[in-house]
């Protein structure tokens, strides 16, 4: 056992880059279900302790307690046995994998809110909210293919790294309303299919749970790209 305990829910992006990292890199942790659509994050007393802004994932590495995805990614890395790709020791490599994970929560984790907006809160696409993410958005796509994705197959250079999880499990949260807001910027879409490949089985497992959501239509479908 390597001692590690994960609050999580599949249905989470940033959950979900966690679990996979565990996965392929076949570290075993135990994992606490907090079903954020019943709830159960704003209720659970042993998540508040770990992480007081009540989100997930959250993670216990003994008595030791740390939140925020992008840090338990790292901590990961720095704590287990993960291959040098996830987060290379090169510091040139590893900074630009920082300088993802950073840009990440302003640039492409806004994502979130117009899912929330559009398809749980159910705001009609010409909200001025979900319009002003979308730009944002749409600029932040076209930086990803015009300039990162060209440079490099992946986002830190020639290997798939924890930015690439970050932003892969972002991305494909949109699959549940059987959406490809990525559809026409062809590096991302093809990064996405090198990613997919390279991460399977461990991808499309810890994927289920939002494709159940998808087949189950309880989100609706919405197949056009950034409409
Ligand atoms: N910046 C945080 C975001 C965590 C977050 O927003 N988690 C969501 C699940 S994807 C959550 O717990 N949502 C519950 C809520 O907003 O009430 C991270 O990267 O870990």
């Amino acid at each position: 056992m390597s001692g590690l305990k994960l609050f999580t829910d599949p249905i989470s992006q940033p959950c979900r880059a966690v679990m996979i990292l565990l996965d392929i890199n076949k570290i075993q942790f135990e994992t606490v279900l907090i079903q954020i659509l019943k709830g159960e994050h704003k209720t659970n007393q042993e998540l508040k302790a770990v992480n007081p802004n009540c989100l997930i994932p959250a993670l216990l590495d003994g008595t030791f307690s740390l939140y925020e995805s992008g840090a338990i990614l790292r901590y990961i890395c720095n704590t287990r046995p993960v291959a040098d790709n996830w987060y290379p020791k090169d510091p040139k490599i590893r900074a630009k994998v920082d300088q993802y994970l950073d840009w990440h929560h302003s640039a492409i984790r806004i994502s979130t809110v117009w899912f929330l907006a559009q398809y749980v809160s159910k705001k009609p696409p010409s909200d001025p909210e979900i319009v002003k993410v979308k730009e944002k958005l749409v600029a932040s796509l076209t930086i990803l293919d015009s300039h990162t994705l060209k440079e490099n197959k992946f986002i830190a250079g020639e290997n798939i790294s924890i930015a690439d999880l970050q932003l892969l499990c972002e991305l494909s949260e949109f699959w549940i309303v059987n959406k490809n807001i990525y559809a026409g910027f062809q590096r991302i879409e093809e990064w996405v299919k090198n990613c997919v490949e390279l991460l399977n089985p461990h991808f499309d497992h810890n994927n289920a749970a939002i494709m159940q959501l998808k087949e189950s239509g309880a989100l609706g479908s919405d197949p056009d790209p950034l409409k």
